[in-house]
């Protein structure tokens, strides 16, 4: 099934463009004698068999209007940051931008998920050039934007690959160290984030 039918170009040039624009947005502060905004960004447009899943976990139809005006998420950007205070430097200047609207925010950082998970998610209305699923032209369309530091990053990376690895001995202990884990990296982005502070006193 082609669960984006012909709103696929459309997908991929919003993410195009919402990844040029992120960019322009860290160009401006290191013009402006600022620290770049992230260490990296990345992008996807959400693969259609993820998507097809999603939409049934979730209880969506799965049909294109499911996977574009219910999931939100089909076009994600990820935003890797150095601090933790660089995370919500980004988050203003997403929020002051007004090439979209936010129509959504989890804060889990403040409120980490019971697993440790960390990020800190926006999903944006963006009018596009485009149709949309409703037949409007220019069309909205949604897109997520994760936001979080290297350590976050590298624990749900790692937390991801072990979901898929159902045959698992000890599944619980493995779901206690993980959560460990991802409160010593927490503390480490937060002793981090002092350390650049000592330094920019200096
Ligand atoms: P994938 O494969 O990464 O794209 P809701 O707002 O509750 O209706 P949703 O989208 O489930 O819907 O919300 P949420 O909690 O904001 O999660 C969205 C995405 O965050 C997920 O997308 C993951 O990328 C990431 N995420 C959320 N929780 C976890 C977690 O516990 N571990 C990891 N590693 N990532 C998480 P997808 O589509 O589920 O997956």
């Amino acid at each position: 099934m082609d669960i984006y039918g012909p709103f696929q170009p459309a997908l991929n040039q919003l993410l195009t463009n919402l990844q040029s624009q992120i960019k322009a947005l860290s160009q401006a502060e290191v013009t402006a004698g600022r620290p770049k905004l992230y260490e990296h960004l990345i992008g996807r447009v959400k693969a259609q068999q993820s998507m097809i899943e999603k939409c049934r976990r979730k209880g969506y139809p799965v049909t294109t209007e499911g996977a574009l005006r219910d999931c939100k998420d089909a076009v994600g950007l990820r935003i890797v940051c150095n601090f933790i205070d660089d995370i919500y430097r980004c988050l203003k200047l997403i929020k002051a931008n007004p090439a979209w609207q936010i129509v959504k925010e989890k804060d889990y950082i403040t409120n980490a998920k019971p697993n440790g998970y960390r990020s800190y998610h926006v999903i944006l209305a963006v009018t596009t050039p485009f149709k949309d699923v409703d037949g409007n032209q220019p069309g909205k369309y949604y897109a997520e934007i994760q936001l979080r530091t290297i350590a976050m990053d590298s624990w749900a990376s790692l937390e991801h690959e072990m979901k898929y690895k159902h045959n698992v001995q000890d599944a619980e202990r493995i779901g206690r160290e993980l959560k460990k884990c991802a409160e010593q990296l927490a503390a480490c982005d937060i002793q981090m984030q002092t350390i650049r502070q000592l330094i920019n006193q200096n």
